[in-house]
């Protein structure tokens, strides 16, 4: 295989997943700015995110929420998305809405909250079984706000023993991936703020946890690609919660504030091994789109992944190596900095047309009628949004 062929061809292979949350209404705290069109359910979700697909041929699965996306019969919502042209990828818990989880939910002081988010979780893998999802991600709101407020240490026992019971249920070929938030809504200590944190309770519970890196969870200036490198070595990369920040955990699109971080951290996921479908790396996008379309905004995130993952493919590896091991830096670092300024749009244009699809999806989304056709009928009904 020549080398752009076997760059095409990983290309080609890689999977993207989208969030079925990403397709409803949200905005901040301030303002939830409702768009016309937006899906009235978890099925019309899906079949928002079958337009990503059909337009890029890389984003055949959709992670779910619960219970925003609580339906009664989860294997005909499964059928549905089959029938549209996707599937359901990652079982996403919710242990943050009720008012019961002032005080935390697997971590707070009462143990009859404890249960209660232990339950849902138990549940989440339940849902799991009936749509055929092989992963459960968790994201805990946990924390306190005043010290002295709880006990540090105490806090990550009880964390520590809720995990273990839901990941002695998890089943064959299913597997639990752990994401860390270093604050909000806690503003004093988080109960999972950091990669070390939910690596060492990974570490405790066994092979089948993994950890999420959602790029908007660390406090500014943190080199995200060691992190990144550290977790693919030691076998623990379960999942990429994909999004941009300037500030905080902004959720604006991937690739957007800052395309060279992503390909730093996309070449330490080819360094590391991470693109082989058998290192078990989901890629997935956690954004929400609070002022501009949806559909297309998640369309151009799965395309920034795509460049960036081009740009990271076109590293000369051999180069590289030959530049570090000779210690030349600078050599080293134009190795990167060349395949980064490579201008990857006309291969993936190339590549699209080779599989069948639009050169340019974007263009090609917005030429098809959908966006029009899900406004005259997504009429009556309550609109679906973050945290509905
Ligand atoms: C929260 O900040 C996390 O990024 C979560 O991954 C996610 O956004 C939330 O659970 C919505 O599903
Ligand atoms: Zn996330
Ligand atoms: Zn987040």
């Amino acid at each position: 295989m020549s080398g752009t062929t076997a760059v095409k061809a990983a290309l080609q292979a890689q999977r993207i997943e989208t969030p079925s949350w990403g397709f409803g209404n949200s905005g901040t705290r301030f303002k939830v700015f409702a768009q016309q069109g937006v899906p009235r359910d978890p099925f019309e979700k899906l079949a928002d995110a079958a337009q990503v697909h059909a337009a890029t041929g890389v984003a055949p699965t959709v992670s779910l929420h619960i219970p925003w996306d609580k339906v009664d019969d989860y294997a005909a919502l499964a059928a549905h998305a089959a029938d549209v042209g996707v599937r359901i990828g990652m079982i996403n818990s919710n242990t943050f809405q009720d008012d019961a989880y002032r005080l935390g939910s697997v971590a707070h002081p009462d143990a009859a909250v404890r249960r209660r988010a232990v339950d849902h979780l138990l549940e989440c893998v339940d849902i799991m079984d009936a749509t055929g999802s092989d992963s459960l991600k968790l994201w805990f709101a946990d924390g306190t706000n005043y010290p002295g407020q709880d006990d540090i240490a105490a806090r990550q026992d009880r964390l520590a023993e809720a995990l273990a019971r839901v990941y002695d249920r998890l089943g064959e070929g299913q597997r639990m991936v752990l994401e860390y938030k270093l604050f909000e809504p806690a503003f004093y200590t988080t109960d999972v703020p950091d990669w070390g944190t939910a690596y060492a309770h990974c570490l405790k519970l066994g092979p089948k946890a993994k950890v999420v890196v959602d790029t908007g969870h660390h406090a500014p200036g943190t080199n995200i690609e060691f992190i990144v490198a550290i977790l693919l070595r030691e076998g623990r990369l379960g999942a990429f919660d994909f999004n941009s920040r300037f500030y905080a955990d902004d959720d604006l699109m991937v690739g957007a504030a800052d395309p060279f971080q992503l390909f730093r951290i996309l070449h330490a996921v080819r360094a590391g091994g991470g693109f082989d479908p058998a290192a078990g790396v989901a890629f997935m996008l956690d954004q929400c789109h609070n002022i501009e379309p949806k559909i297309p905004a998640m369309i151009r995130s799965v395309l920034n992944v795509q460049e960036a993952t081009a740009k990271a493919l076109l590293v000369d590896a051999d180069a590289l190596r030959t530049a570090q091991l000779a210690g030349d830096v600078l050599g080293a670092n134009a190795v990167l900095m060349d395949a980064y300024n490579t201008d990857v749009r006309p291969l993936l244009a190339e590549l699209r047309e080779e599989m069948g699809l639009d050169p340019n999806p974007v263009a090609a989304y917005q030429a098809g009628g959908y966006a029009e056709k899900i406004v005259a009928e997504r009429v009556g009904g309550t609109q679906a949004g973050w945290g509905a």
